[in-house]
């Protein structure tokens, strides 16, 4: 589980706009005016992400529920019906020692949803976290409707409540699913998912032909 921190620590939460890259000229003055204390914090932060990745790697493959946790789904009326469910809960980065954290079905990161191209896709969302929340699908084509941006496309999830998100899966590839509410905090503490997959029509519901993920180019 230690290398789900390395993946954490490198998440840039992506709702809202996108961050303006500072100008050469910006940069120049921060460095200047904060000198050698903040040259030493970026060492420090540059081993931290450097200790994360190499645990990251190190991982790869040896721990099946992190490489991957497919979501089960029930068929109902044409869609393929996934319940995700928002939580609070303890998340144990290393032995011993759990950290207050946002969950999408009690794992960080969340589920993997996995459909094929041309699938009727039915996500509910419950929130049974203290805060109102809602999912975006990143990168995922959807109705407007089903953006998941609270006071454009739909109201925040509030405790207690469900939404509902339906979209035909169009465009395959990986993409992920976030938290778009409060999500500087939400998704920064675990509510993000990797790998809500849509495959091609080429690719079985078994397995890949040989391939990973290169077939979402296709
Ligand atoms: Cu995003």
């Amino acid at each position: 589980m230690a290398g789900l921190a390395g993946v954490g620590a490198g998440l840039t939460a992506c709702a809202g706009s996108a961050p303006v890259p500072p100008t050469a000229t910006a940069m120049t003055m921060a460095m200047d005016a904060t000198g050698t204390a903040q040259s030493g914090q970026v060492a420090d932060m540059d081993a931290l992400h450097e200790a994360g990745v190499k645990i990251f790697l190190d991982g790869i493959g040896k721990d099946p529920a992190f490489w991957g946790t497919p979501l089960a789904f029930k068929e109902e009326g044409g869609f393929k019906v996934f319940e995700v469910t928002c939580q609070d809960v303890q998340w144990e980065i290393e032995p011993g020692k759990a950290i207050e954290a946002m969950a999408y079905n009690g794992i960080v990161p969340g589920p993997e949803i996995r459909v094929t191209e041309g699938d009727k896709v039915r996500v509910v969302t419950k929130n049974e976290m203290r805060q109102s929340t809602s999912i975006h699908f990143h990168g995922v084509l959807v109705p407007n409707s089903m953006d998941g941006v609270p006071y454009i496309t739909q109201p925040p999830i509030k405790t207690g409540e469900a939404f509902t998100y339906e979209f035909t899966a169009r465009n395959p590839r990986s993409h992920m699913y976030h938290s778009h509410h409060n999500a500087a905090e939400q998704v920064t503490k675990g509510l993000w998912a990797f790998h809500c997959h849509i495959l091609t029509h080429a690719e079985s519901a078994h397995g890949m032909f040989g391939m990973v993920t290169a077939l979402v180019i296709q």
